[in-house]
């Protein structure tokens, strides 16, 4: 195994990530292609992650490139995972955006070391000191380098503050002007400073004055790195193809190596980080290899025992992947056509072996029903989502019980549009996307009784049946006690009375909602030698059940999600009082570190249903929230019932 490192870069849309991944592997010799797929194309950002690799003997080094839109952060999370190192990018105009800051909260969860390149320094309003202020704001990032402008105000190259020297770009010149040079004395002296905190030989010399040659402070950043005590600054332009040298320099040799934090396996060991449909090669498993594999070899997938061959393997370049035969520990390898894989699965040569950690992804939060726009539409529908929810953590989709629409949850309207588009171009399925409707239920709040017989005397044969019943609540489900005596109800007919409660459940007295929450006791009932029947004794059960019903405080049972809301501090207030709006109820609001606050509450679902647009607005993007099911509450009012009712299309039936 050589010196393999993967890094995987993160940053705001636009900032220049997919230009610089090319850019770095043209400078290698690698040429790769990101972001092909047919969805990428139309909306020009990338949407799946991508992995580029280049070889130089032993070593590999791989660069993850991921979407820069929030609602796309499930790619990022298993980049990241797959990474020993970040790399996040800015726009040099720009400084920390909304994409920067909510990446930035993924690399501390996954407390991964980091490097920041500020990009797009070509531009006439890019700004490194005010992009270097915003980014202090969010953690220990120090400059290895200054950018140096020419006297029209453009950028011409860098001082290097580790070699204390500059580096005009080709064709460039340029005074270094006194504020230059001070400016990097003082962020020499601040870099030392914080490299002596991870290494005693550099401070004894740093206290002494003494010079540090370049290896040693190289050796001290790449420490500082690996512990996470400080992320390492770079500037440049992709497109100007500067500062691409040094950050390759940065990233290649200076980055902690995988070896460095695992102990390699000597068999096939892996982690399955991705999984994704290509249209010609069939499922493709990027796969971080913890162990040596090569084509032939047998695995294991741990926790379900499936065996699986190894039949094809490629490294990955963009999205092209190329025929290996072989990969090391340390490699991102596409594994093709294994049949039982799922996100996460480990594969093994050896069924015994450890566990390998997979992140927790973020879950759903914004939900649409879909409408298929034709019959063959609704048929394939469920295959085609089926396919394309697979293998994503942050992509489900379900048949609601009470409402019967076909349900798909994502993280935000352009992930489930991305989504029905992929569906589209993949299996010729078009569908609208609408709100869904609430699953409302009901339920009753007081003890009733009621009869009712069934009678019908038409020539021949006649219906007989007669059931007496009281409903009591309970707090949640249904309960059917049997106390007829006497046989006034004989005992084979006593199927078909639950039968008919158990139907009359389905259809409430309101708006027709399933009813929870009511215990059925029928205690009495008639029966007629000839003409009772099953049937009969069915619709006297349901008809009693109904008009017990209406005796019985109908009410609507609606659904309560918990909303956890983390945002920046200075959101707080608003967000509470949004929140308070939706007829929600704050259960607790504390600190998290680093000026974020976490605020739960309580809220009905029916506000809930474009909460994930509303945050974003409300706070810039810069929130997120995660959302459960809580439980049903009755709907206190009628008029707001009615209120309900109303907005999902429905009449209140008359008994309210
Ligand atoms: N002027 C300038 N434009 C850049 C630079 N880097 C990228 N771009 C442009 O910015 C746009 C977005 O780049 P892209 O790589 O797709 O950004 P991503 O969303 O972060 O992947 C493209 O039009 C690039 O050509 C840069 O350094 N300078
Ligand atoms: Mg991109």
């Amino acid at each position: 195994m050589g010196n393999n490192r993967t890094i995987c870069v993160a940053g705001h849309s636009g900032s220049g990530k997919t230009t610089l991944i090319a850019a770095l592997m043209k400078i290698l010799g690698t040429s790769v292609e990101l972001g092909t797929s047919e969805e990428e194309k139309e909306r020009g950002m990338t949407i799946d992650l991508a992995v580029a690799t280049h070889k130089k003997g032993d070593d590999v080094f791989s660069l993850i490139d991921t979407p820069g839109f929030s609602e796309f952060i499930e790619e990022l999370y298993k980049g990241l995972q797959a990474a020993e190192t970040g790399l996040l990018i800015l726009n040099g105009e720009k400084g920390v955006e909304v994409q920067t800051e909510l990446a930035w909260n993924v690399f501390k969860t996954l407390q991964k070391p980091a490097v920041a390149f500020v990009n797009r320094m070509d531009l006439e309003n890019a700004s490194f000191s005010r992009c270097m202020d915003s980014m202090r704001q969010l953690d220990n990032f120090v400059p290895l380098e200054l950018p140096i402008r020419g006297d029209d105000g453009s950028f011409v190259g860098y001082f290097n503050l580790i070699k204390m020297q500059p580096k005009f770009i080709s064709g460039k010149s340029g005074e270094l002007s006194d504020s230059l040079q001070q400016e990097a004395a003082q962020l020499r002296e601040q870099l030392l400073e914080g490299l002596s905190m991870v290494d005693d030989t550099l401070m004894e010399k740093f206290l002494a004055e003494e010079d540090i040659p370049v290896n040693e402070i190289e050796a001290a950043l790449h420490t500082g790195m690996a512990e996470r005590v400080l992320y390492p600054v770079a500037c440049g332009s992709t497109t100007e193809n500067s500062g691409m040298n040094s950050l390759l320099h940065l990233l290649q040799d200076n980055t902690p190596t995988f070896g460095e934090s695992h102990t390699p396996a000597d068999s096939p060991y892996g982690l399955v980080f991705s999984i994704t449909e290509d249209p010609y090669l069939g499922t493709l498993s990027y796969t971080k290899l913890h162990g040596p594999i090569k084509e032939g070899d047998s695995v294991v997938v741990l926790g379900t025992g499936s065996k699986e061959h190894i039949k094809e393997l490629h490294i990955c370049h963009g999205d092209k992947p190329q025929k290996v035969g072989a990969a090391g520990a340390g490699e991102i390898v596409i594994i093709g056509k294994l049949h039982d894989v799922s996100l996460g699965a480990i594969l093994a040569a050896d069924a015994n072996a450890a566990p390998l950690p997979m992140v927790d992804f973020p879950k759903p939060v914004f939900s649409r029903a879909l409408m298929p726009a034709t019959q063959a539409d609704e048929e394939k529908m469920s295959t085609a989502f089926r396919e394309v929810c697979k293998h994503k953590a942050t992509l489900s989709f379900r048949v609601d019980d009470v409402t019967h629409e076909f349900v798909v949850s994502g993280m935000g309207e352009a992930h489930l549009s991305a989504a029905t588009d992929r569906v589209k171009n993949r299996f010729k399925v078009s569908v609208a996307m609408n709100r869904p409707h609430v699953p409302f239920k009901e339920t009753i709040q007081k003890n009733s009784e009621a009869m009712y017989r069934h009678k019908k005397q038409s020539g021949g044969r006649g219906q007989f049946g007669e059931v007496h019943l009281r409903l009591a609540p309970l707090p949640t489900g249904y309960e059917f006690v049997d106390e007829v005596k006497g046989g006034v109800i004989p005992g084979p007919f006593m199927p078909a009375v639950e039968k008919g409660i158990h139907e009359a459940l389905s259809d409430g007295v309101l708006a027709g909602y399933p009813i929870d929450g009511v215990k059925v006791t029928v205690f009495f009932g008639k029966h007629h030698d000839v003409d009772s029947s099953e049937i009969a004794f069915k619709i006297a059960s349901a008809q009693a059940f109904k008009l017990a019903m209406q005796d019985a405080g109908p009410a609507l049972l609606e659904p309560i999600v918990k909303l956890t809301v983390l945002t920046p501090r200075e959101y707080t207030g608003d967000i509470m009082s949004s929140l308070s709006g939706k007829r929600g109820k704050i259960l607790g609001m504390g600190s998290v570190e680093g000026g974020i606050d976490k605020i739960e509450a309580e809220v009905p679902q029916a506000e809930t249903q474009e909460y994930a647009i509303e945050l974003k607005s409300l706070t810039q993007g810069r929130a997120t929230f995660q959302r459960e099911f809580l439980k049903y509450q009755v709907v206190g009012s009628p008029k707001l019932a009615e209120e309900l009712l109303k907005r999902e299309g429905k009449e209140v039936a008359a008994a309210v």
